[in-house]
């Protein structure tokens, strides 16, 4: 009787110090087939029958009585292991590590965009989108930029494997798409990102932003060009901003025209911003040609219209005064800050 005594007392101890892994191992030790108690049952065949009756309720107790031990160490090991899993996943909602919070505000381009939408709409342009990539159809084709123009040549544009598609070089694509979707009166302008195959400098970009701007309507003449974008200029920039409309020439539009705006950094002078002129060109512009109109099955008789396009990082250099434009694709905080 105290040799099944000492046998709980020994097994209780090893109980509290073991693991889920142990504690498999005592149960077999102890109550197990060839385990120490369950040795002491078997051995009772030669014992008188009082013995067998009074060992054998003490031997299936001690059983009993460790089998609930091991049964409470593992609900309690379990436990202990989900309490300490649960404490590595908790979130700190405590407001110790997070005050104060820093305010996120828009990149200085998107800022711009959304200024420069918000005056087209004031002046009655609704918004549309295009895609980034194009087909040579929509990027130059309907814009009458024929096979053999120096735009197309791929020192200019990123092709995509099989020179099928291609990065929008501009945003004027967005002029077809809209047409092909709409019928005449057309108002409305498409901001994007645009790519293209060249060096970067102080006022250049190989990624850069357009906002292509279109109207198509019977009887819409060159002064109503200028007078949306003298107003656009005016209610951008001020009334006191000197602008300029300088005859060029683009493909899909005739006449065409470039805007320049005179060097907020030189006042005119002339700098190494300006490249000496004293002008910064911000735009270029004309009227949509027949052949365009024609493209997307316009009756090129009964519709005219003017369309121009914006140079967004210019816009944005100008309206912040910053000198390089670089400086809005790296992302370093401290400018960023600033807007
Ligand atoms: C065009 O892209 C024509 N699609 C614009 C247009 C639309 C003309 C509709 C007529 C009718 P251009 O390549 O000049 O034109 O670019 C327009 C404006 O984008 C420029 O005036 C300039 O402000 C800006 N721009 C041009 N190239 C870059 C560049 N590499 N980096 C930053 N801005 C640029």
């Amino acid at each position: 009787m105290n040799n099944i005594e000492s046998i709980i007392k020994e097994a209780i101890l090893q109980i509290k110090e073991a693991d889920l892994k142990a504690i498999e191992s005592i149960k077999v030790k102890y109550s197990g087939k060839s385990g120490v108690l369950t040795q002491i049952l078997k051995s009772l065949s030669n014992c008188s029958v009082d013995d067998k009756k009074r060992i054998g309720q003490e031997a299936n107790k001690a059983k009993n009585i460790i089998e609930t031990e091991i049964e409470l160490r593992k609900e309690a090991l379990k436990k202990e292991i989900l309490e300490e899993k649960m404490q590595k996943e908790k979130l700190d909602y405590s407001n110790k590590f997070y005050f104060p919070f820093t305010k996120g505000s828009f990149h200085p381009i998107i800022q711009t965009i959304q200024d420069i939408s918000s005056v087209f709409k004031s002046l009655g342009f609704s918004i549309a989108q295009g895609p980034e990539i194009e087909t040579n159809w929509y990027n130059f084709e309907a814009l009458n930029i024929p096979q053999n123009h120096p735009a197309r040549d791929v020192q200019d544009t990123f092709y995509l494997v099989g020179m099928k598609e291609l990065l929008r070089t501009h945003t004027s694509p967005g002029q077809i798409h809209v047409m092909e979707t709409q019928k005449p009166p057309i108002r409305v302008i498409v901001p994007g990102k645009v790519y293209r195959n060249e060096a970067s400098d102080a006022t250049h970009s190989a990624t850069f932003h357009q906002v292509e701007g279109l109207s198509v309507d019977e009887n819409i003449t060159f002064v109503d060009l200028k007078a949306v974008l003298s107003d656009f200029t005016h209610e951008f920039f001020g009334t006191d901003v000197d602008i300029r409309f300088r005859p060029s020439y683009f493909q899909f539009t005739e006449p065409s025209a470039e805007v320049d705006m005179q060097c907020i950094f030189c006042k005119g002078k002339g700098c190494r911003i300006c490249k000496n002129s004293g002008w910064i060109e911000l735009l270029g512009c004309g009227m949509v040609h027949p052949n365009v109109l024609k493209a997307v099955n316009y009756d090129s008789e009964k519709y005219t219209g003017y369309a121009f396009g914006i140079g967004v990082e210019r816009i944005a250099m100008f309206k912040y005064g910053i000198d390089d434009i670089r400086l809005f694709y790296e992302n370093d905080l401290r400018f960023l800050k600033q807007f």
